[in-house]
């Protein structure tokens, strides 16, 4: 049993890893004729997840990197699981469980049906695929706290709706989100909420600004904040990212209990494309975004030249704005490790 060879997956310029597992098999009862379905046959497949294992290896460290085991049993699950009539549609399958799985960025799978029932004899019948998280309509298709829902059949194409916060785009979009927190580690918090993002299937965090340590804006006294800007390429609806944001908060331990009060992390959304957006749960551009230095600052490093709707080029209105209140911590943040971070323990409003 041969397998065809595996091209790289190249990520922002850099060739990816893969782990591999192969000949994978089980009975199993695809096919498109009765007997298939009653009988069962031998179905083996192959598949390559592309992923970095850089950062596993570093640390020798299991939960850094994609268990083979996981890749092996989820690969059999769809195998012997549910009858199938196409090939195809196995290999789908098998790519989306993998897809699924933390840190994959690509995959290859190869479906063999050595006992396919052919008029001739033959060594072997397989279907190969690839699928990363922009292609075949996968890359938006996981979701955390979507609003929108995945529709019944995975397959099936998204209906626009009316309210345009809900429609993805038709291509991905740039959009920028603003981090702010100071309760806790926050230069961790912020690293770990980078990757949090990233790993979104339909967010592709691009570039990242220098790391700032600002004094609180509004809210009761409290200790001073960090703030950053990044730069995403994302297929999720502005409502789906708004809810992606919110899951990485969660995940932080974010509290809201008192308006632009102490936070380990807000996560907002300054931009999308060029979209305006008027909705009760969801204002975008941001509404202050192109008064507050600490978002401005952060902002004018990594996109200078992109224009707020409404406002104008980031780097004009930030320098309108000032930098009152506004220090530069890390020019180089993320790569370098920044000051011990701000430490102290409230607030409502969606964006806030
Ligand atoms: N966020 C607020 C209110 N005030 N002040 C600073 N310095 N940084 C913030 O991120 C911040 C704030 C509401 O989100
Ligand atoms: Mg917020
Ligand atoms: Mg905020």
């Amino acid at each position: 049993m041969t397998t065809p060879t595996i091209s790289p997956y190249v990520k922002d310029g850099i060739e990816l890893d893969q782990i591999i597992v192969q000949g994978i098999r089980m009975t199993g009862y695809h096919g498109v004729y009765e007997p298939e379905k009653q009988t069962g046959q031998l179905f083996l497949a192959d598949v390559v997840a592309h992923v970095s294992t850089r950062g596993a290896a570093s640390k020798d460290d299991l939960a850094r990197t994609v268990n083979y085991s996981d890749i092996a049993d989820a690969a059999a699950d769809v195998l012997g699981g549910d009858p199938s009539d196409l090939l195809e549609t196995v290999a789908e399958h098998i790519a989306r469980a993998i897809l699924e799985m933390d840190g994959v960025h690509c995959v290859d799978v190869v479906v063999h049906k050595p006992q396919a029932p052919l008029h001739v004899e033959f060594r072997d019948v397989m279907v190969k695929i690839r699928r990363d998280l922009k292609s075949g309509g996968l890359w938006a298709d996981k979701r955390i706290g979507s609003s929108a829902g995945l529709p019944g059949d995975p397959f099936a194409p998204r209906v626009q709706s009316d309210d345009p916060a809900d429609n993805p785009p038709l291509q991905p979009v740039v959009a920028y989100i603003a981090l702010g927190g100071n309760i806790g580690d926050v230069d961790r918090t912020f690293r770990e909420a980078l990757w949090e993002l990233h790993k979104i299937p339909g967010i592709l965090v691009q570039r990242v600004s220098s790391l700032f340590r600002t004094r609180p804006v509004g809210g009761p006294e409290q200790d001073d904040f960090l703030n950053a800007v990044i730069e995403i390429q994302t297929s999720l609806a502005p409502r789906e990212l708004l809810a992606a944001c919110q899951g990485v908060e969660v995940l932080h331990g974010r509290e809201r209990l008192e308006a632009n009060g102490p936070r380990t992390l807000d996560v907002d959304i300054l931009a999308y494309g060029f979209s305006t957006i008027a909705a009760d749960d969801l204002v975008i551009p941001h509404p202050r975004a192109a008064e507050r230095a600490f978002v401005l600052q952060p902002w004018a490093t990594v996109a200078p030249d992109y224009s707020i709707p409404g406002a104008g080029r980031v780097a004009d209105v930030a320098a309108a704005v000032g930098a009152e209140g506004v220090e530069l911590l890390e020019a180089n943040w993320p790569r370098q490790q920044a000051a011990p971070a701000p430490d102290a323990a409230e607030a409502p409003g969606a964006q806030e």
